[in-house]
């Protein structure tokens, strides 16, 4: 028998998405939640990670009565093993789009594409100098060929350790020696966990778990790390700039063209066809007023920062976001996409495009997408989209609100910028106690948890207590969508904060980007450190990732807690079968590397929790509490 479905308020605290959803009902189309519904309840031993289905003597689980499985491997060896694929998974993910930027500058470097270019010289002179590429009095293709062959060399087997180490701080560099966790290469950490985890491999739970830690620093330092710093290059350095967000920027009265997925390399080109005075005047010829492109999730993040275009919504909005029925075509590139997109494109008169090889959705217009044809076909795409909107049903349209205002763009470039060219006043501000911590809150949503609730609610409370959030990735969409990514939010936060972020007119929620833009808070977290002649452990920051559901995030915690970051997650990755793995993750790695995971659903004791943290380690560095 079906189930009740159940009320729409319980399951997101926003009002585009309850009315999306009730639409959906009325009109019999499924949505994550009736998944979610069909598949509860979850396997309890897959919950625990007692399952193992690694080689066919099994598929194994473990129970009092059958603790170790035909190999022999118990508990805290299968969960180990499990979670160390669960990294490994997560880290290829952004490793891997951190990689496509290294092709197009590559193709920039060969001459293989007139549709890509350098667009900030001085960034690329920058990093280069800091991986050790030589800049003085070159030309710029010259140091741009170079860092190509330094950060595809940050992939291979042929290193000691991935270029941007260059930017921790000595004494974390010498504990990651120590342990064994320093990254040599994105490609062989993730090869050698697959490796580590065949059967008969490594059956020392800890052991898997620094190496764990080892493969996600990889992706932080150097695959993530590359994908932003190389997207700042060809893309732009993003600066602060004012734009929108909820199902509000999609216009009733424009051809609507969604881009969803992860890379800037696609959508900046979809953004740059929709400009087009051509293209313009075609969907003008059809009676639309214009063209508008909103962003999804990360793609979304990316455009937004870089160029002001607004953000539709993120995880769980973008099923609800077709369900406006003005939505002409999304365009995805990969990661994050849920399949289920297509049947919902299939029920209105929606495209539904994917551009990446790696990433085809069965029942998609493909278009292959490469450096060298990237403008052409995303011109094609933008013709789809204005041929779409000649089949519109008007009828079955509806936008259920008005926009809501935000301001983003803050790297770690214009943050500096905005302080007069140093960290030395946000040091200030710091020791001052105006600014008494800051935390990075970052990731997705998850249908177990009602959306955006505590990604939303960990943001108010940490504000009020004078604690600086930065904002990643779908937690985006929700600081936007709550008015705290606008100057006047300071109302809502502590005085200190609304001191200092009033005399700077910025919101005490900044917008930092994407998710492979989480290494900016990593680059900051480290420049502060050195600022202060400290190890990262020592600052009052943390990271938090409130409604995380993919093996991304789970790869961005470790690697924040592996960089000396005490992380919170709204609820645990499927590893509490292994005490032995789970008092590593909460505690042990304390020892290790000088930060844990804490998991708690409560947004307010969050808080607190974050708060009695900050004091510490404002104690310890001999500041006010
Ligand atoms: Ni990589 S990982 S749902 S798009 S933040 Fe959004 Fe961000 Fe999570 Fe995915
Ligand atoms: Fe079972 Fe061991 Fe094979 Fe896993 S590796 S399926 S525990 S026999």
């Amino acid at each position: 028998m079906a189930k009740e479905p159940r009320p729409v308020e319980e399951l997101s605290i926003w009002k585009d998405a309850q009315a999306m959803m009730k639409k959906a009902r009325a009109e019999g189309i499924e949505t994550v939640h009736e998944r979610l519904q069909q598949q509860t309840p979850h396997c309890k031993f897959c919950e625990l990670g007692v399952s193992c289905r690694i080689c066919t003597m099994g598929p194994c689980k473990i129970t009092p009565k059958a603790p170790r499985g035909v190999c022999g491997a118990d508990a805290d060896v299968i969960v180990a093993r499990n979670f160390g694929r669960f990294i490994a998974g997560g880290s290829a993910g952004h490793s891997d789009h951190g990689r496509d930027l290294i092709e197009v500058l590559e193709a920039i470097v060969e001459g293989d594409t007139k549709d890509y270019s350098i667009s900030d010289e001085n960034k690329l002179r920058a990093i280069a100098a800091e991986v050790g590429v030589e800049t003085e009095g070159r030309e710029i293709m010259d140091v741009a060929r170079d860092a190509v062959e330094v950060f595809f060399g940050d992939f291979g087997s042929r290193k000691k350790q991935v270029a941007f180490l260059s930017r921790v701080p000595e004494k974390r560099r010498q504990i990651w020696d120590r342990i064994g966790m320093t990254p040599r290469g994105v490609d062989r950490e993730i090869a050698e966990m697959m490796h580590r985890t065949h059967m008969g491999c490594d059956n020392d739970a800890p052991n898997t778990m620094v190496h764990a830690a080892r493969t996600s620093l990889s992706d932080g330092w150097a695959g993530s790390m590359i994908g932003t710093e190389l997207s700042d290059v060809i893309f732009g350095t993003p600066t602060p700039s004012m734009s929108e967000a909820n199902l509000g920027v999609i216009k009733e009265d424009k051809v609507n063209l969604l881009v969803h997925g992860h890379n800037p390399v696609v959508s900046e080109m979809v953004l740059a066809a929709a400009r087009e005075p051509e293209l313009i005047k075609e969907a003008e010829a059809l009676g639309a007023k214009g063209i508008n492109v909103a962003g999804l999730c990360c793609t979304g993040n990316e455009l937004l920062m870089r160029q002001g275009i607004p953000m539709a919504g993120n995880h769980l909005m973008t099923e609800l976001a077709l369900l406006t029925g003005a939505v002409e075509a999304v365009v995805v590139d990969y990661q994050c996409i849920m399949p289920s997109l297509v049947q919902i494109a299939g029920c209105y008169h929606t495209r539904f495009i994917d551009t990446a090889q790696k990433a085809r959705f069965t029942g998609a217009i493909h278009y292959d997408i490469h450096p060298h044809n990237a403008m052409e076909q995303a011109r094609d795409i933008v013709r789809l989209a204005i041929k779409a909107y000649a089949e519109r049903d008007a009828s079955r349209v509806d936008i259920p609100c008005e926009p809501v205002k935000l301001m983003t763009g803050f790297s770690n470039e214009a943050v500096i910028g905005a302080l007069g060219g140093s960290l030395t006043p946000l040091v200030d501000a710091i020791k001052a106690g105006d600014i008494r911590g800051a935390v990075g809150i970052v990731g997705c949503n998850n249908p177990k948890f009602q959306q955006d609730s505590m990604n939303v609610g960990l943001a108010k409370e940490l504000i009020k207590k004078d604690i600086l959030v930065l904002a990643t990735g779908c937690v985006t969409t929700a600081a936007g969508k709550a008015g705290l990514l606008v100057p006047e939010a300071i109302e809502m936060a502590g005085p200190g904060l609304k001191k200092v972020c009033g005399s700077l007119g910025i919101p005490p929620v900044l917008h930092y980007g994407s998710c492979v833009d989480n290494s900016r808070i990593l680059q900051l977290c480290a420049a502060l450190a050195n600022e202060i002649g400290v190890d990262i452990s020592d600052l009052p920051v943390g990271a938090s990732s409130p409604e995380w559901y993919s093996e991304k995030a789970a790869a961005i915690g470790l690697y924040a807690v592996a960089s000396g970051i005490y992380t919170h997650l709204g609820h645990p990755p499927n590893i509490l079968g292994s005490e032995t793995v789970t008092n590593i993750a909460t505690s042990g790695l304390e020892d290790l590397v000088g930060a844990s995971f804490v998991i708690e659903p409560d947004p307010v004791k969050t808080a607190e929790l974050f708060d009695e943290r900050i004091k510490s380690k404002r104690k310890a560095l001999g500041l006010s509490e």
